[in-house]
């Protein structure tokens, strides 16, 4: 399927939308999910008009799992969760619901379950304040 750049996280990108964001680098933009899976979830996009993993060239892939684990050491340091979980789905079978590659950071707390992925619209001043701590893991 060819890219459509009309995907929210493209619009985003261009500005066009808001998002709580945590990172804004050469090559790829972090920012908080709005339907976080538990306190903390994070996304990484890569700058570059992708699909999917299989759109992006080795260097492209290299540089956004390079931030991708550069923010979930500021996820782990602003909240401390037993363990994170990096995700990343291809496909609408697979669960892709935004179809622009990103990673999800997904911090995971002792004896907490998940929210149900891409479901319920969190508060927008409890996201923001999560962008806050995590961008002070990353300055
Ligand atoms: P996936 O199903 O892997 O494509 O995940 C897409 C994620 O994007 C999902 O967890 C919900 C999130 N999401 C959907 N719309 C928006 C939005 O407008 N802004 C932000 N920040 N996240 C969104």
């Amino acid at each position: 399927m060819a890219y459509d750049s009309s995907n929210i996280f493209a619009r985003i990108l261009r500005g066009e939308l808001p998002a709580h964001v945590v990172l804004d680098e050469e090559h790829c933009l972090a920012f908080m999910d709005v339907m976080p899976q538990s306190p903390g979830h994070t996304l990484i996009i890569p700058r570059t008009p992708a699909e999917n993993v299989f759109d992006l060239s080795d260097d492209e892939l290299s540089a956004l799992i390079v931030t991708t684990r550069r923010v979930a050491v500021a996820v782990k340091a602003a909240f401390s969760p037993g363990g994170i979980m990096l995700l990343q789905l291809n496909g609408a079978d697979a669960g892709q619901s935004v179809f622009h590659i990103h990673f999800h950071v997904v911090p995971r707390y002792d004896g907490e379950g998940l929210k149900f992925h891409a479901r319920e619209m969190a508060d927008p001043e409890v996201l923001a304040g999560h962008a806050e701590q995590i961008r002070a893991q990353l300055n």
